[in-house]
């Protein structure tokens, strides 16, 4: 099955038609709703990071994706993130950029949230970029939940989106139709981001996909169950954001709060240029809430 597109609705500002869209399917997706030219220039942000550490031929055109996997793949696995693609010293470079920061509050996307919660918003402050590449330590996103992840707000949506085209070849997210009115769904784990998969029951399979094209957005509550698409390109690096958004009235998990990688904040911030995003969150006063690693353990599901 197909993504539907709910950007007619968004352009209409229905936003009761898109929460009983999301409460129904679990999922919206927005054909075009970020502009082209914001997410390509993250996009050459996160390649120059790979260039830098080798793994692109030098000179290459700015915005391609193929990489030297050769070289990447000579990476001991201890000093990968494999949640991530590569390195974790590259990750690092790539959580200090100001732009991969700044994207996640367009005004389209604070608008698209602010109409679904009608509530001021929040946006998690650990935002996670993917750089999915074939490094033998690295796999594909196995079918999870994002609550026992992120935990804080039941009302958390996830948004994902790629860093330019990202055909289903590439590996995109799918999402799993109407799981999310399972709420929590027991764990095992598995190999690939996050290290836990959902139980699946037989019949669980109303799985919806889609190419996507730069600039498309796809968002979800925090209980609907997602994968990756595997990809059939060795040689090229898939990139994607999903950064996830509150109610800012609600809890949240101090994790969240923190950079995704091991840095503080003004190492984050050291090469930036500007300050209106540093330490956003402390003006909405956030209230924290208790972390329960019991959504983490491994248990039975009864289908
Ligand atoms: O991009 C991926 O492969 C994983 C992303 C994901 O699972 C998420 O956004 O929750």
């Amino acid at each position: 099955m197909l993504f539907h597109d709910s950007l007619p609705l968004l352009r209409d500002r229905d936003f009761a038609s898109l929460r009983r869209r999301g409460e129904d399917d679990g999922y919206l997706f927005f054909r075009g709703l970020l502009p082209e030219q914001d997410v390509l220039r993250v996009r050459a942000d996160l390649l120059r990071v790979v260039e830098n550490h080798g793994w692109r031929t030098p000179g290459q055109e700015a915005l391609d994706d193929r990489i030297d996997l050769e070289a990447l793949d000579r990476i001991d696995e201890s000093r990968m993130r494999t949640d991530i693609g590569v390195s974790a010293e590259a990750y690092e470079n790539v959580q200090k950029l100001q732009s991969f920061h700044a994207l996640p509050h367009h005004p389209r996307l604070i608008d698209l949230y602010h109409g679904l919660f009608d509530d001021e918003v929040l946006v998690l402050a650990m935002k996670i970029a993917r750089m999915v590449t074939a490094h033998h330590a690295v796999a594909t996103t196995p079918p999870h939940q994002d609550f026992p992840h992120i935990q804080g707000s039941r009302d958390t949506w996830t948004c994902w989106f790629p860093l330019g085209d990202c055909p289903r070849s590439m590996g995109p997210l799918s999402v799993l139709r109407g799981s999310h009115r399972h709420g929590y769904i027991p764990v095992e784990p598995a190999p690939g981001a996050g290290g836990l998969a959902v139980r699946l029951c037989p019949g669980e399979e109303q799985w919806v996909e889609g190419d996507f094209h730069t600039g498309d957005v796809l968002t979800f509550p925090c209980f609907t169950v997602h994968k990756a698409l595997p990809s059939r390109f060795r040689d090229r690096i898939r990139l994607s954001l999903d950064v996830r958004f509150q109610p800012a009235s609600d809890p949240i998990d101090e994790k969240s709060l923190r950079p995704h990688a091991n840095l503080d904040w003004e190492e984050v911030y050291a090469d930036w240029t500007t300050d209106d995003l540093k330490y956003y969150w402390r003006h909405q006063s956030p209230t924290l809430a208790t972390w329960d690693d019991k959504y983490k353990q491994p248990g039975p599901r009864i289908c």
